[in-house]
């Protein structure tokens, strides 16, 4: 049997956001995001957990760059909190703020590892939703001149940016669903949304690029949906393409070709006309990406409704939430979504690694030349500590292990996957799910915030180690680090 390898520039790493494990949310000059405001809401997360200390590595970057370094990692993708930067949005920088992330910065270079900053996981300064939030124009503006201000400041030491992650999430799950901060249920509002992440993405790209030069390495991260029909039926087939423009097309469209698709524009006609996109916004959309960020966890599955829809139609999206009464789907009415057969995460998300080789595939075909970066894959399991003090967690590795697969086989097949990220170094504060579902291949006591290698870490560390895929069987005999 011969084990799977990875070339020597492809680049190893794993993946952070800053409200998830930085806690100190009142030090150091920060200021509200939206995640403060949504977390302390009665009934928004479950348990009424807040990020408020979360996995606090916001007093802890010494010791975990120092984890960073002893897993081998080569890149560290992390989150820069806006609300650190410019405590209500716009205005001068704080510096305290911009000392936190450039120690952290300094501190990854000092280890060897490249830093990899996102300038949007969800935390915007709760001052800019008072002012209407992603649904109104400023906010794209404001956006702008916070990536300007960062560039500045890291922008000598930052090896790549990337501008927004997930912007399905920010708009249809903190706008239409509501399961997400800011918790609104406004489709109108949620597709504005849209539109201005998307304007604030190559707003942001534009200064990045001003600032630090064409050569600047600027990408975008999105959770592309892979969604399959029921069946062939060519109505079925048309419902998983009507997803595909909402979920995947809004963004891509504008950003790689310069257009919103036709199909999404017809189908939310009577939510609204659209009028936010104005002359010149496309252009300024459609700037060039270094790469495309990819982040994938499971598949989804479709027919077109037949008949009445239920209330609480279960449809996904709402995160887990599945008999919200509020759909991320806007403009699907007549979807109606499948449960997917297991294999399932404690999420509740099928595990199907073959999404990801059809998923890069597509990009290949569509975009063969655009790099890509797997910025997040990861799983959540139940994780229990065992009596010799070790988290054995096989499932997480088997899961790692066969989306490495997956990516080595659509790289065989000429995609041009550069990298991967995994979801996540440690646990943390995993959104509506609080400190409930645990994604980290380190473990964090959410008491003694004392971390802890799992196996998959001591995995991950060989596989990056010997840039091939170590059998995931060996992960429990593998031994312990430090
Ligand atoms: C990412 O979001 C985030 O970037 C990261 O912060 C987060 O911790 C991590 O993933 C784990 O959740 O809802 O049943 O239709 C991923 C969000 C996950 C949303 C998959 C869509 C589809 C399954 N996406 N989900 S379902």
């Amino acid at each position: 049997m011969t084990v799977r390898t990875f070339p020597a520039d492809f680049l190893w790493g794993a993946a952070t956001a800053s409200y998830q494990i930085e806690g100190a949310v009142h030090e150091g000059g920060r200021g509200p995001s939206i995640w403060d405001t949504f977390s302390r809401t009665p009934g928004k997360t479950l348990g009424g957990d807040t990020g408020d200390v979360a996995a606090d590595h916001y007093h802890r970057v010494a010791e975990d760059v120092g984890h960073m370094k002893e897993l081998g990692l080569e890149a560290y993708r992390f989150s820069i909190a806006w609300p650190r930067i410019q405590p209500t949005g716009s205005g001068p920088a704080n510096p305290e703020g911009l000392a936190f992330y450039s120690r952290l910065v300094d501190e990854l270079l000092a280890a060897g590892i490249r830093p990899v900053a996102t300038l949007y996981h969800w935390d915007l300064p709760q001052a800019l939703e008072d002012a209407g939030g992603w649904a109104v124009r400023e906010t794209a503006e404001r956006f702008a001149e916070y990536a300007r201000v960062v560039a500045e400041a890291l922008g000598d030491r930052v090896w790549m940016w990337t501008t927004l992650n997930e912007p399905w999430c920010s708009a249809f799950l903190g706008y239409a669903s509501g399961v997400h901060a800011p918790g609104r249920t406004d489709d109108a509002a949620a597709l504005a949304a849209v539109h201005h992440l998307n304007l604030g993405h190559g707003l942001a790209a534009r200064a990045l690029r001003d600032v630090l030069g064409d050569d600047a390495r600027v990408s975008l991260t999105l959770n592309l949906h892979v969604t399959r029909a029921a069946t062939d039926g060519p109505e079925d087939v048309d419902a998983k393409h009507q997803v595909d423009a909402i979920a995947n097309e809004v963004f891509l469209g504008p950003v790689l070709e310069g257009a919103y698709p036709e199909r999404v524009l017809a189908e939310t006609a009577h939510l609204t006309d659209w009028s936010f996109v104005r002359d010149g916004d496309l252009e300024l959309i459609h700037q060039p990406l270094t790469v495309l960020g990819v982040n994938y966890y499971s598949t989804g599955r479709v027919r077109r409704l037949q008949g009445e829809r239920p209330v609480g139609d279960g449809s996904p999206g709402a995160d887990g939430h599945r008999s919200s009464a509020h759909s991320p789907w806007v403009g699907c009415d007549r979807v109606e979504w499948l449960p997917q057969p297991g294999p399932h995460t404690a999420m509740g998300w099928n595990i199907e690694p073959q999404g990801l080789v059809d998923l890069l595939l597509e990009l290949r075909d569509r975009y063969p030349s655009l790099p890509l970066v797997i910025t997040e894959n990861g799983a959540a399991f139940e994780d229990e500590v065992s009596p010799d003090g070790r988290v054995h967690d096989p499932a997480r590795v088997r899961y790692v292990a066969d989306h490495l697969e997956a990516v080595g086989r659509a790289r065989d097949a000429g995609a041009d996957v550069r990298g991967y990220f995994v979801w996540s170094l440690m646990d943390n504060f995993e959104w509506a799910y609080g400190y409930d579902r645990r994604f980290g291949i380190i473990r964090v006591d959410y008491e003694t915030l004392e971390r802890t290698w799992k196996d998959s870490a001591l995995w991950y560390r060989e596989v990056v180690r010997t840039r091939s895929l170590v059998p995931a069987e060996q992960a429990a005999s593998l031994a312990p680090v430090g």
